[in-house]
């Protein structure tokens, strides 16, 4: 069994409404172990070594980490920059964990960074931090100047021969700064709409050289992973996925937050010991697994274990892991209505889909929450999600604000006609 106080290796150091550690107790607590670890491996056995662990893109795709490090070319004749940027643009409606680490927890950010810029031998690496992110960025700075004046960052490292300088950027702010591609066009000083994919960043991303993606947590996963190895981190899984997740729980819980879980963790378990079940008198009717851009499950689904594979098999996502609540005295007219206003407003664009069919969506369910709608609006919506779909867009944006809206169609049918039907929205 792994030692109890790493079961929970992200958040081993967090004691909220605490300062976070600085450097010193980081490292009484085993801080940069890790990292001095790494410098002693080759880079390819960390990429083999994080592929092996099973670990899973925690920004909401889910896509393996040492597999996408493993697609930067390396060797005779492959570019010598590179690129390494930590995407802490977190503005997913309902998510709320990467600022916890950030906060709370900085220098195990740098030290993720630090190890996944030597693996894809990357001497440059960006944080693009969400604007409105103030104090994480302040302590984010914090700790790059502490790792700094420790030699664990900057030139030869270490006496290692390896350089790596970690740069802060504050994003000027819109939700679409975080689909991977248009970030490095913000990082880049252009207008943030989404480049066409392939190529992948990984072959050719940030000024055109290969450059790697990584959210928050996923990057915060790995400094223990070295440090213990793929068999250890597996097991912290209860479920074919490995590790452990940050799951977070909004809504009329009685104990709204995010907990640091083994991945694979029951929605049941999450919701009602430690969100603290339902507040008094409130049933749930329905969930979103992992943020606004996620389909609806109903309670029926509540037994399934957070994984990414059971979560997808069930019709929906698990995205980013924080899980919105709807409670039966919430009208999900109105619940999908603010999500399309979210997305509608956070929209770069840049494809027809998106830019025009978000805010006709908007204006539709604006009139059937108002009492204004017909039966034909139910079709219009349809028409919509069909168009916004995977395949008509260039990024996951338009795609995500459907999958709310098409499952709410479905799943709370009879809400929709219930509303047309009165003339008004029977919640209020
Ligand atoms: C090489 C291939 N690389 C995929 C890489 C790709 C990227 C990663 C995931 O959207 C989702 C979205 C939101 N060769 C590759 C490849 N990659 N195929 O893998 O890629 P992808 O395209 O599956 O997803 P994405 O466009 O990165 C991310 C959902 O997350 N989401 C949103 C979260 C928002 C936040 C936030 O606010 N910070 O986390 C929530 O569910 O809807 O589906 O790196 O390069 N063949």
């Amino acid at each position: 069994m792994p030692d109890q106080t790493l079961t929970k290796p992200l958040t081993k150091n967090i004691c909220p409404q605490h300062k976070p550690p600085d450097i010193e107790r980081y490292q009484d607590n085993g801080g940069y172990s890790g990292w001095r670890k790494a410098l002693g491996m080759a880079p390819e056995d960390i990429v083999e070594l994080v592929q092996k662990s099973g670990l899973r893109g925690r920004g909401g795709a889910g896509f393996n980490t040492g597999l996408k490090w493993s697609f930067v070319p390396r060797g005779k004749g492959s570019p010598s920059v590179k690129y390494l940027v930590c995407n802490a643009d977190e503005m997913e409606p309902g998510t709320f964990k990467d600022r916890l680490l950030m906060e709370q927890n900085p220098h195990l950010l740098i030290e993720g960074m630090a190890i996944a810029a030597y693996a894809i031998e990357a001497r440059t690496a960006y944080i693009f931090i969400r604007g409105e992110y103030h104090l994480a960025a302040v302590r984010l700075e914090q700790a790059i100047n502490e790792a700094r004046q420790a030699g664990l960052i900057g030139p030869d490292i270490l006496n290692s021969g390896y350089s790596l300088e970690i740069y802060l950027h504050r994003s000027a702010g819109n939700y679409i700064c975080g689909e991977e591609t248009a970030l490095l066009n913000a990082l880049e000083g252009r207008r943030a709409i989404p480049r066409a994919k392939p190529p992948f960043p990984q072959v050719s991303g940030l000024w055109g050289k290969p450059t790697v993606v990584n959210n928050v947590e996923t990057l915060c996963n790995i400094p223990h992973l070295i440090e213990l190895g793929s068999e250890w981190y597996k097991s912290l899984g209860r479920c074919q996925d490995a590790g452990s997740k940050l799951f977070g729980v909004s809504g009329k819980v009685n104990k709204p937050g995010t907990w640091e879980l083994p991945m694979g963790t029951p929605i049941r378990e999450i919701i009602e010991e430690h969100a603290g079940g339902m507040r008094d008198g409130l049933k749930l009717k329905g969930f979103l697994p992992g943020g606004g851009s996620t389909d609806f499950l109903g309670p029926t689904d509540l037994d399934l274990p957070m994984d990414y594979d059971a979560i997808a098999k069930a019709g929906s996502r698990m995205g980013t892991g924080t899980i919105i609540v709807l409670d039966d005295h919430t009208c999900p007219v109105g619940l999908v209505l603010n999500l399309s206003q979210f997305f509608a407003r956070e929209s770069c664009g840049w494809c027809t889909p998106c830019r025009d069919g978000l805010p006709w969506v908007v204006e539709i369910l604006t009139r059937i929450e108002n009492g204004s709608g017909t039966p034909e609006d139910l079709d219009l919506l349809q028409e919509q999600v069909a168009r916004m779909g995977p395949g008509n867009t260039f990024c996951a944006l338009a795609p995500g604000a459907a999958e709310p809206l098409q499952s709410a169609l479905r799943l709370f049918e009879e809400d929709f006609i219930d509303h047309i039907r009165k003339g008004r929205c029977p919640y209020r």
